[in-house]
């Protein structure tokens, strides 16, 4: 039985490929930091079968214990401070997790498991202020944010720990994936957990930022089997993983609140666009400027060929079908909850 070592289980990314390793017959560790409250709802259904084990980024020594004891095949590198705004707010502490984690994740590889596979979560926002459309692993980066930076670290870190110690290490650039799963913060689940209160009731209005930026939205669970994929590899090597398709985020709107039963027709400009329901003549979204960054990354899109054709990766889950999926799952969660 192969073992595998999560860090991040117990958020989105993490759980879906928990799951996945688990259907795989895997042996699987998950680590987990210490909170005052325990957060594992994400992995509430495989409890049972994933061992928990405590552990943080920051703290080497708890990371060295962890390879050293358990022997991992592979290894899956998913916990980050992930949320971008946060990382103007906590810079530093962004720098430490999701860029110095990294390096402290390969020097326990290093000295405890050094033929371990290890797979590294990058991130599309490097692209940032993007220098070519579409982005591929060819691509500079041009990070716009302390989060994206830390990415870039973490990214360059991977690659030359492979190149200099010749450990199996892999980066994939991923690009924007989402599910039923993802943190509310993020603009997707936030707004589909809005369009499911407003239907309730509970809710009158909700407040977004920038509407016209464009990401490549996937499902999560198509992109953490490309995680596995990359490691099932001979030879270990960077993918780009996207599903070369953008969206702005008003068309996310749009889509999410036509599934939730509301038809939306915008009024206005800038700061005092809003979205209303043709039906009821309701404002259901307004624009605020206290979701606009500092700096922006205004449009992502990806270029996975190279995955397509040396992986044979394609994604399942079409933008409508995700947007609907994740509506869906938010209706049934208020629809529970307030009978
Ligand atoms: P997420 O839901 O925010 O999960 C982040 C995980 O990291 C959580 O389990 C969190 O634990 C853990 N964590 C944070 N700081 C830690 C620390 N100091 N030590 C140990 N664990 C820590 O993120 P996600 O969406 O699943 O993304 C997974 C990874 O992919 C992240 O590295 C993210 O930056 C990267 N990524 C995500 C996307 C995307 O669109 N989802 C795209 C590209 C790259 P707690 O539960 O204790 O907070
Ligand atoms: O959903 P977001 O917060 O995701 P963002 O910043 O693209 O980052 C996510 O994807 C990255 C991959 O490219 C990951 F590495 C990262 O960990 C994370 O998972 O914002 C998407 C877009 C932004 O342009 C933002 O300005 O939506 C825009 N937006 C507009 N209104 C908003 C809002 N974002 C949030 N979170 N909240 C808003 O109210």
């Amino acid at each position: 039985m192969k073992k595998s070592l999560i860090t991040g289980i117990t958020g989105q990314d993490g759980s879906y490929i928990a799951d996945l390793l688990l259907e795989k017959g895997y042996d699987v560790y998950g680590m987990v930091r210490r909170n005052s409250t325990e957060n594992f709802e994400r992995i509430e259904h495989i409890r049972d079968s994933v061992k928990l084990v405590p552990g943080d980024l920051l703290d080497q020594m708890s990371l060295m214990k962890l390879i050293r004891d358990i022997q991992p095949d592979e290894i899956y590198n998913l916990a980050a401070q992930s949320f971008v705004p946060t990382s103007w707010n906590q810079p530093v502490f962004t720098g430490e997790a999701t860029g110095i984690g990294v390096t402290r994740m390969l020097e326990s590889i290093r000295y405890e498991k050094p033929d371990a596979k290890f797979y590294q979560a990058s991130s599309s926002e490097m692209f940032g202020k993007v220098v070519e459309m579409p982005q591929s692993e060819k691509t500079p980066f041009y990070p716009r944010s302390p989060y994206g930076v830390a990415k870039a670290y973490g990214h360059f870190i991977t690659v030359n720990y492979r190149e200099s110690y010749d450990i199996f290490a892999v980066s994939g650039i991923l690009f924007n994936h989402e599910s039923p799963r993802r943190g509310k913060e993020f603009v997707t689940r936030k707004i589909t957990d809005a369009a499911a209160r407003i239907k309730f009731g509970i809710m009158d209005t909700l407040e977004l930022g920038n509407l016209d930026a464009k990401r490549d939205w996937g499902y999560a669970g198509d992109y953490v089997r490309m995680m596995w994929l990359m490691l099932q590899q001979d030879k270990a090597d960077d993918y780009v993983i996207g599903t070369g398709e953008a969206h702005s985020v008003r068309e996310f709107v749009d889509l999410a609140f036509k599934n939730a039963g509301f038809e939306i027709r915008w009024n206005g400009e800038d700061l005092n666009e809003r979205g209303i329901d043709k039906k009821s003549g309701k404002t259901l979204v307004k624009v605020s400027k206290k979701f606009f960054r500092p700096a922006e990354v205004n449009h992502l899109l990806a270029n996975p060929a190279k995955a397509y054709e040396k992986l044979g990766w394609q994604p399942e889950v079409s933008f409508d079908k995700l947007v609907q999926m994740m509506v869906d799952g938010d209706i049934k969660r208020y629809e529970k909850l307030t009978k």
